[in-house]
């Protein structure tokens, strides 16, 4: 190793690739070993500073203006090398640019705009739920959690119906590219052209229907609170942000579900624990699980420098499984446990903007197999999906044992 690749001061180092296939099928002894190393650990692979630990991770967060997200929220700084697409108005920017179009995007998805959708996810969410007790032997992954959030959040938008299978490659190749440049994000450039021609294309004020979310964010240029030139790339965030996460969050949750019974039990009995559950299942296993930030200053973080320039990988997935914020049952998925203050949708003025259409999502498709479904019985091994930032499920073999 050459001297460079060392940090400024002695801190704990590790060797570890967060972004390896070992770390990404399974991240929580890393997790832990990074925890307990200190507060702020030097990864000489990346030659990055990383936080593991709840405390450090949510004050980072909260400081945006030392720990910008303009420089990009992936390995990558933007001060020195070319972003792979236009960078995010809304997550790659800091104030007072992000304050404009944050609070544009939270009117588009206000509480109220939310609420006028619940009973259509709801009717989708019941009906979508009959049709698979009928086949009773599914997959957790690909005829639930890749299905309900395509049934109705691209209506929502207001996207074109044609087309819409790019969403999921889209997503894929967006999380992967905060990662390294390593296979995951090679397999994702590979086939990049066409999905991203057609999200761009789905972005403008034609492709778009009139009552969408997408029509909306076209509606704020019309009243001049954002140019014309900014309305397609926030509905590009909507497409980017909106889908994998809610996949990911589905199949995760399904996963400490049908491998938990006695949770299952407990939601059975109760079916207004949906949204406890959903939420527990973020903080137990994060879908996504790390975002990084550039130091615009040097800075302190528990007693450790962190030089000017320096990327800094923020591991929420550990932060949520932290012993010193959860307790000692931490690593425990309790669906009882008063989960929020998790980091799973991020802190800040950063945190996840669409977390309420996410949140409706998640009562609707769990409050109705909460109702329908007694038990849901493992029927084959799980098997890992690996994204450089996403943690989640290719396969999740269950039987739905109906009511
Ligand atoms: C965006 C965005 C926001 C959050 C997450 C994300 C791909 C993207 O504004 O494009 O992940």
């Amino acid at each position: 190793m050459t001297t460079e690749s060392l940090p400024a001061v002695d801190i704990p180092t590790l060797s570890d690739d967060p972004f390896g296939t070992a770390i990404l099928t399974d991240p929580y002894d890393f997790h832990e070993r990074l925890r307990e190393a200190g507060p702020v650990v030097y990864l000489t692979r990346y030659q990055v500073y990383a936080m593991g630990r709840y405390e450090e991770v949510h004050a980072s967060l909260i400081n945006w203006e030392t720990f910008v997200s303009s420089r990009g929220a992936g390995l990558s700084d933007f001060k020195k090398e070319k972003p792979w697409r236009t960078p995010s108005l809304l997550l790659e920017s800091d104030p007072p640019d992000h304050t404009v179009v944050r609070s544009v995007m939270g009117g588009v998805i206000s509480p109220r705009t939310v609420r006028q959708l619940r009973t259509d996810f709801t009717r989708h969410a019941e009906e979508f739920i009959d049709s698979l007790l009928d086949r009773r032997f599914v997959d957790a992954v690909t005829d639930i959690a890749e299905v309900y959030p395509l049934r109705v959040f691209p209506d929502a938008v207001g996207l074109p119906r044609d087309g819409r299978e790019n969403l999921l490659p889209y997503g894929a190749l967006a999380f992967n590219a905060f990662g390294p440049q390593n296979d995951l994000l090679d397999a994702a450039l590979s086939s990049a052209a066409p999905v991203q021609e057609w999200i761009w294309n789905s972005c403008q004020r034609e492709a778009l229907d009139d009552n969408g979310f997408g029509a909306q964010v076209w509606a704020a240029a019309d009243r001049g609170e954002i140019t014309t030139a900014q309305a397609p790339l926030l509905v590009r965030s909507l497409l980017s942000a909106g889908v994998d996460t809610t996949v990911y969050g589905i199949a995760n949750t399904m996963h400490s579900l049908a491998t938990n019974p006695p949770q299952w039990a407990a939601l059975h009995r109760n079916p207004g624990l949906a949204k406890f559950a959903f939420d527990e299942a973020l903080r137990f296993e994060s879908p996504v699980q790390t975002f990084f930030r550039t130091a615009s200053k040097t800075s302190m973080v528990s007693g450790t420098e962190i030089p000017e320039d320096s990327k800094v990988l923020l591991f929420l997935g550990s932060a949520n499984r932290d012993w010193r914020k959860w307790g000692t049952n931490a690593a425990e998925f309790d669906i009882q446990r008063q989960g929020g203050g998790h980091v799973a949708f991020g802190m800040g003025v950063h945190q996840c903007v669409g977390q309420p259409i996410a949140r409706l999502e998640a009562e609707a498709i769990f409050g109705a197999l909460a109702k329908k479904v007694v038990r849901i019985e493992l029927t084959g091994e799980p098997r890992a999906k690996l994204n450089n930032t996403l943690k989640g499920w290719e396969s999740i073999p269950i039987e739905l044992v109906p009511l």
